[in-house]
């Protein structure tokens, strides 16, 4: 093809990459160096002028220096353009799609507390809450902790005075509700708790619990055994098993902890439940005289059971996240991966 028929081509290609130009620096740049740039096609048809003869020389060279003043009319066009267009804020352009709502979610642990909830809503659960910051009446020494106990430690609680402190669970929402209201008393206390632990990817200083309590007369250990049956089936799955461990909390006696056949590998052993077959989902037990009597319950008229869970610790093993400090740090790249 001859030189001149090159150059008719590159003119259309200019005259629309003209047209088209976005007008930002970059733009207007790409465009000067693709045409008249040391390798661009303009200098790139003078290049070839060595092969031809002296006519088709002068034949060629009036088309190819044409086409390079208008390519060079066409950059310093852009230039202008696109620094008068820098400070044109009026622009509007009605064909743009519109901008999307940037629409928020609930967090993966309230997700996981309203799940919680709702099953234990619907077997005649009442979800109460209450302060965070607590005193040591309420935290402590209405729940039967004695007065040397490890949890009352600075190292494990949050003091703000000598009588004040952050909840370390959420069972002062329940001695509130015993001392207002007269059995039978069946209610979830669902909140935000903080311990002064050592940070990592298990353990944060600022964690959840959802905590139940049922108080009528004669109330059993097995109503608690069938209660925390329906739930871990309705909210594991149909099929899990439950396995009842004694253990020792200071507010029930008797007291276990409760575990679930692994949800992940279905019981044979995999590397969540650490080769067990089992998870420990929640502690339990009936609520102890002491409890009821500091909330002027009468024990011998009254029993009850009480039962509390960590719903961070379902949400990680529910969604697969190995770190728990993921849940606080507000990244929303991290949070709206649950909308
Ligand atoms: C647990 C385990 C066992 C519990 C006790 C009470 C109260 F206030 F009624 F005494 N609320 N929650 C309790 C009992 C909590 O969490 C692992």
């Amino acid at each position: 093809m001859k030189i001149t028929e090159r150059a008719e081509i590159i003119r259309r290609e200019m005259e629309s990459d003209f047209f088209n130009n976005r007008l930002d620096f970059q733009s207007v740049e790409e465009f000067r160096v693709k045409y008249i740039g040391k390798k661009g096609l303009i200098p790139g048809l003078f290049r070839e002028f060595g092969s031809l003869s002296s006519d088709e020389k002068q034949e060629a060279g009036k088309v190819v220096n044409i086409l390079k003043k208008d390519a060079e009319k066409f950059v310093s066009e852009l230039k202008q353009k696109s620094e008068s267009d820098k400070d044109k804020t009026d622009f509007f352009d009605p064909s743009l799609p519109g901008l999307r709502p940037d629409v928020g979610n609930l967090h993966p642990i309230s997700i996981t507390m309203r799940e919680i909830s709702n099953i234990f809503r619907e077997m005649g659960f009442v979800v109460e809450f209450g302060p965070e910051v607590e005193t040591d009446y309420y935290n402590f020494q209405a729940l039967n902790f004695p007065e040397n106990h490890p949890a009352r430690d600075m190292q494990d609680t949050f003091f703000i005075s000598e009588d004040t402190l952050l909840r370390t669970h959420t069972s002062p929402i329940q001695v509130r509700s015993m001392q207002k209201q007269k059995p039978p008393i069946r209610i979830l206390a669902p909140g935000r708790v903080f311990r002064n632990e050592a940070i990592s990817p298990r353990s944060y200083c600022v964690f959840h619990q959802i905590e139940g309590l049922y108080i009528d007369e004669k109330v059993t250990f097995s109503e608690l055994k069938s209660t925390l049956e329906i739930f871990a089936k309705s909210y594991f799955g149909n099929d899990v098993k439950l396995r009842f461990r004694p253990s020792y909390f200071p507010f029930t006696e008797p007291s276990a902890e409760v575990d679930i056949t692994c949800f992940i590998c279905g019981g044979n052993g995999c590397r969540v439940c650490k080769n067990t077959g089992w998870l420990e989902i929640l502690g339990c037990g009936m609520v102890d005289p002491n409890v009821l009597k500091a909330s002027n319950i009468d024990p011998e008229k009254y029993s009850g059971y009480a039962f509390g869970m960590g719903p961070d610790r379902i949400t990680m093993l529910k969604y697969g996240i190995d770190d728990i400090r993921l849940f606080f740090d507000g990244d929303i790249r991290f949070l709206k991966q649950f909308s």
